[in-house]
């Protein structure tokens, strides 16, 4: 159906009959109409904003087997599975990268769940339609409650394609600039005291800047005792993910012995009473990952003195959006962010690489080079981290880089093609 309404740069984005109750009453026609060519202002004065007709998105469902395993207090994984996004626009492609695990432990969604929501719900909802900028995909979703992984990759996705089609790096569109992000390493339960150290010296021998180690109730003191012993002033912070309760929470006062950097997320992933109550009581930083859902979160966070340090993952919040959002409301209250990791493959790492520009990102963040994970990575060259324990953003439009096509071949258990 065409309809003309004589507004030459206006779309109709959205139309729709509303029958009334009785025959004879008129039924409401109503449309939304969208400025094709939006105008924005920024500090340079006016300028014009191309809009991105979406054009395509294609689904990958990937599985890469990890270098090692990797232990958590939710269990131990030998590959990550996870949904890559592709969507087309004007010409260009963006990437994203889904974070979402296989099992709902992390968070409630899974592959599998994120699957079904983009399929059935965001891609159908954003297939077709003209954003005047990446943010405005979160408002096509704004009835879509949760499942912010999955909204998260294709937002993503969408603010590379909008910086490809501007010829610039992804850093730029986010706000900042290039700079070298400071990497540190992630490491997992270990089998033993002395092959934790030993990882610890590899590490540090690799260049990273900070170690964190996983802990959970039974593996919190002695490891954090045996690496203080060997490696007296080295930059080190531990990993709860959730692992305690308020009643073995009693068990990470002797932690602030140790002069950590933070405790991440000791208690369970919705409760900040909780953690304002701990942090009252550890001299020790407490910082939030899995509680940081979104603006909102945080700024409940810092009210109620649950945390002294946030950690960001775009896809935990739903997208570069609202992550910027947390950026900007913590640096508004002098508090320090970090980017999280979900063990990303070189799309995923491009992307968490340039939020990490952001002038709130004053701590290492858990970016690390791509041969700690995957080998090799879906990208290439791979991600690579420098002598000085520093990560370069890659160069380039967008993220600056694409998947190797063959390595993503041979990686995809499934694939889904959406044309408008
Ligand atoms: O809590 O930060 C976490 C990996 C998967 C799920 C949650 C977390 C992690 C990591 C690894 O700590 C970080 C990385 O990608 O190096
Ligand atoms: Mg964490």
């Amino acid at each position: 159906m065409r309809i003309d309404c004589g507004l030459r740069d206006w779309i109709i984005e959205d139309w729709a009959f509303t029958p009334h109750a009785s025959i004879g009453q008129a039924m409401r026609f109503s449309i939304n109409l969208q400025r094709r060519d939006p105008e924005i202002l920024n500090a340079a004065g006016v300028v014009r904003l191309p809009g991105m007709r979406i054009d395509e998105v294609r689904l990958f469902d990937v599985r890469l087997p990890l270098v090692r395993p990797f232990e958590t207090s939710f269990g131990r994984i030998d590959a990550r599975e996870f949904v890559l996004v592709a969507v087309d626009a004007g010409g260009a492609t963006g990437w994203g990268e889904c974070v979402a695990d296989v099992d709902p432990f992390y968070s409630e969604e899974t592959t599998t769940t994120a699957w079904y929501v983009m399929t059935n719900v965001l891609v159908p909802a954003i297939l077709g339609r003209t954003l005047a900028h990446p943010r405005d995909a979160a408002a096509t979703w704004a009835r879509v409650r949760g499942h912010r992984m999955a909204k998260a990759a294709i937002e993503m996705a969408i603010w590379d394609v909008r910086a490809r089609l501007d010829g610039r790096p992804l850093c730029e569109l986010l706000g900042a600039a290039a700079r070298p992000i400071p990497a540190g390493v992630s490491i997992g339960i270990q089998p033993s005291l002395a092959a934790l150290v030993d990882r610890v010296g590899a590490e540090l021998a690799d260049g990273y800047r900070r170690i964190k180690i996983k802990i959970k109730p039974g593996w919190d003191r002695a490891p954090v005792e045996a690496i203080r012993a060997k490696f007296d002033r080295v930059p080190l912070m531990v990993d709860a993910n959730a692992a305690y309760t308020v009643a073995s929470a009693g068990a990470l006062a002797p932690l602030d012995a140790f002069d950590l950097m933070m405790i991440e997320q000791p208690l369970d992933y919705d409760d900040l009473v909780d953690h304002a109550r701990l942090q009252a009581s550890l001299r020790t930083p407490i910082c939030l990952d899995e509680s940081i859902t979104g603006p909102k979160a945080a700024t409940d966070a810092i009210g109620l003195g649950a945390c002294r340090i946030i950690n960001i993952k775009p896809g935990r919040m739903g997208g570069f959006g609202p992550s910027i959002a947390v950026h900007d409301i913590a640096r508004a209250h002098g508090m320090p962010v970090w980017h999280g990791g979900m063990l990303e493959s070189g799309i995923g790492r491009a992307h968490n690489l340039h939020l990490s520009t952001l002038p709130g990102f004053t701590l290492p963040g858990d970016v690390a080079a791509s041969r700690r994970y995957f080998v090799p990575d879906l990208i290439d060259p791979p991600i690579e981290v420098r002598k000085d324990g520093c990560i370069d953003v890659p160069p380039g439009p967008g993220i600056g880089v694409v998947p190797v096509e063959a390595r993503l071949a041979a990686a995809t258990q499934h694939s889904e093609r959406f044309s408008a």
